[in-house]
């Protein structure tokens, strides 16, 4: 039995006290806070072992490149990857997705091809399309939504049809939580060939995924929101794919070898990881893997099942709240969008700042979705391993005080 009141112990940073508050942090869905032993691991490094890789052959050097690759061993373990080479090393899902539309799209569609996405999409998993069939002519397609943020999938075979060479799509909403039915969905592009990518974002940190079983052919996650550092994410692909593509950037470690005249590329993972890569992030998101991997996946997602359902019954009382998204926790990640009629979410930020409780405002880069369901922004309350139903009785409580304290202003 995993003891989740004792998880916060590991993350130095949650003793802060903001504003004479204990920190409750509910911003994981923009960033997780980092455990001890990923702290460890990025000081560990730079005072030890640190050294540029694949290059060297002194001491340093070899063991800069035994943690970079042992790092990438267990992100493959950890999404079931069926190979390491499969595992490209970026700066986060941004990256991801742009190397994807960069060097797949642009050699793989033409004038009368679709890709198809869906309207839950973060802007990161929208532009590089939208780009990218400027350049090929080719056409954007929106599995569009029902009311309660679930895809409406009642006339999907009008919108994924022969001409769908690639569906891209998130697995869990940033924005209202929605979690999809991928695998249905690739099952359905699999049968017009489309090629398929999932952006996995807002799942790899909080729910198991094994990438063999989904049988996506690309999955995209950032480091920082796993409890990693910043700048380093994660590209899955499938190896026979990655070897048909071109490099996206040049220079440094996708080399071969160059004359004057020309070069000739490496094979993957290298061709994808052009240049001194973010070695200290790699390390540090294979101590996260491990962490995570100890605690277990299903755990965590059972956890977090518990505080959601928690926190949204308990703000179901909240006078005049509306709740973006779908109720059943079994299609709803834990993340919590909601707005409280006449009082701007970015208020209520800053007033429940003031109590140390952290949460996001705005249109958290899905403003088409937040759109779509009538909003200009929310307020969004989103957890993670070590967060508490303690704490959501505290942040139920500041905002029916904000409540207050707004209509006497
Ligand atoms: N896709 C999804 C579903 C996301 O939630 C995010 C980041 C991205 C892509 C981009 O990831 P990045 O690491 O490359 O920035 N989402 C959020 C958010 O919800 N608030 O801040 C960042």
């Amino acid at each position: 039995m995993v003891d989740f009141k004792t998880i916060i112990k590991d993350f130095p940073i949650l003793k802060r006290r903001i504003n004479e508050n204990k920190l409750i942090y509910f911003d994981n869905a923009a960033t997780s806070q980092k455990p001890k032993v990923v702290i460890d691991a990025l000081s560990n490094f730079y005072s030890n072992n640190n050294a540029n890789i694949h290059r060297g052959v002194h001491t340093l050097s070899m063991e800069a490149t035994y943690l970079y690759d042992e790092a990438k061993e267990k992100i493959a373990e950890f999404i079931n990857a069926p190979n390491n080479n499969s595992i490209i090393f970026t700066r986060g899902t941004t990256e991801s997705l742009n190397l994807i539309a960069d060097s797949w799209g642009q050699s793989n569609l033409k004038e009368s091809d679709s890709i198809v996405i869906t309207e839950l999409e973060h802007h990161s998993n929208i532009v590089p399309w939208q780009e990218l069939i400027k350049k090929t002519k080719s056409k954007l397609r929106y599995i569009p939504i029902n009311t309660d943020g679930t895809l409406n999938l009642a006339n999907i075979n009008n919108i994924i049809t022969k001409n769908t060479k690639l569906i891209s799509m998130t697995h869990v909403s940033n924005g209202i939580g929605t979690i999809n039915n991928i695998k249905k969905i690739i099952k359905i592009a699999k049968s017009v060939g489309a090629t398929t990518v999932i952006d996995a974002a807002q799942s790899v940190p909080h729910m198991p995924i094994d990438v063999s079983d989904l049988d996506c052919d690309f999955l995209t996650f950032s480091g920082h929101k796993m409890l990693a550092p910043t700048g380093i994410g994660v590209l899955y692909g499938k190896k026979e794919l990655l070897e048909s593509m071109p490099p996206y950037q040049k220079g440094g470690d996708m080399i071969l070898e160059v004359t004057y005249d020309k070069a000739t590329w490496n094979e993957i993972p290298f061709k994808f990881e052009a240049g001194t890569p973010n070695i200290a992030g790699a390390i540090g998101l294979g101590a996260a893997t491990n962490y995570l991997m100890k605690i277990g996946m299903q755990n965590i997602r059972d956890h977090e099942i518990e505080i959601t359902k928690y926190a949204y019954n308990n703000l179901m009382n909240v006078d005049g709240i509306e709740i973006l998204g779908p109720e059943n926790t079994d299609i709803r990640a834990g993340l919590i969008s909601f707005n409280i009629p006449n009082i701007h979410p970015h208020d209520l930020g800053t007033f429940l700042d003031s109590k140390g409780i952290a949460i996001r405002t705005g249109h958290h880069c899905a403003m088409p979705l937040i759109k779509k369901l009538g909003h200009h922004s929310s307020a969004r309350a989103s957890f993670y391993l070590y967060n508490t139903n303690h704490e959501v009785d505290k942040f139920t409580a500041e905002i029916n005080n904000s409540i207050k304290y707004f209509n006497n202003v």
